[in-house]
């Protein structure tokens, strides 16, 4: 059974959430970048980078699909879960797969670290190019699918920085 009633979706910016954990879409260096990343890293401070060093000096930086998690800094989380989102390459590279994968795996870290609300922004629709509304249709489905087989996550806030995502996945949210 899907849960949709856990899913909130707001238009707004995710370093400003009280979330137990904000997801970052972040690349495979961990050593920050543009968009959500540059704001959650400027926002939150240097104590995510030196967490991110660390996780880069044990196991090398961060796949697409996969996710690790730091403390959150100045942010208002409580940590920081960085994930790496596909580059659309035209749809034929697994993209959706990947993109799945992105918030299965941080849902499940947010789990293993006993978070209870989580804040998504809307994964790779920014400079890695993928298209909003298909983004959209993976990212809810991944989510409610997720939320349907585990009980311990009790709010998913879907974080759009505008209206194109916003629409986007409303119009997911009203169809799954
Ligand atoms: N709050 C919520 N959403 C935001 C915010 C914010 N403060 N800022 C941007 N977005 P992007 P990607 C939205 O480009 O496409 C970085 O350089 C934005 O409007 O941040 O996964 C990384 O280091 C868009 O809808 O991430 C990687 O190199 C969404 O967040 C690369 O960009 C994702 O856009 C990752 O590209």
């Amino acid at each position: 059974m899907s849960t949709p009633s856990k899913i909130q979706l707001i238009l707004g910016d995710i370093t400003k959430l009280p979330a137990d954990a904000i997801v970052n879409a972040a690349n495979s260096s961990l050593m920050g970048g543009g968009g959500v990343d540059g704001a959650i890293h400027r926002t939150g401070g240097p104590a995510i980078l030196e967490d991110c060093r660390k996780i880069v000096a044990k196991q090398g930086g961060c796949k697409t699909g996969h996710a690790v998690i730091t403390t959150a800094g100045n942010l208002p989380a409580k940590f920081v879960i960085h994930t790496v989102g596909p580059v659309w390459n035209g749809g034929h590279k697994a993209e959706a797969e990947k993109l799945a994968n992105c918030y299965r795996n941080a849902l499940q870290l947010a789990v293993e670290n006993g978070c209870k609300s989580v804040a998504f922004p809307c994964i790779s629709t920014g400079i890695y190019g993928y298209p909003i509304a298909e983004a959209a249709e993976v990212a809810v489905a991944a989510v409610q699918s997720f939320l349907a087989s585990n009980d311990s996550i009790e709010s998913v806030i879907m974080v759009c920085f505008d209206d194109a995502n916003f629409n986007a996945i409303s119009a997911a949210l009203a169809k799954h």
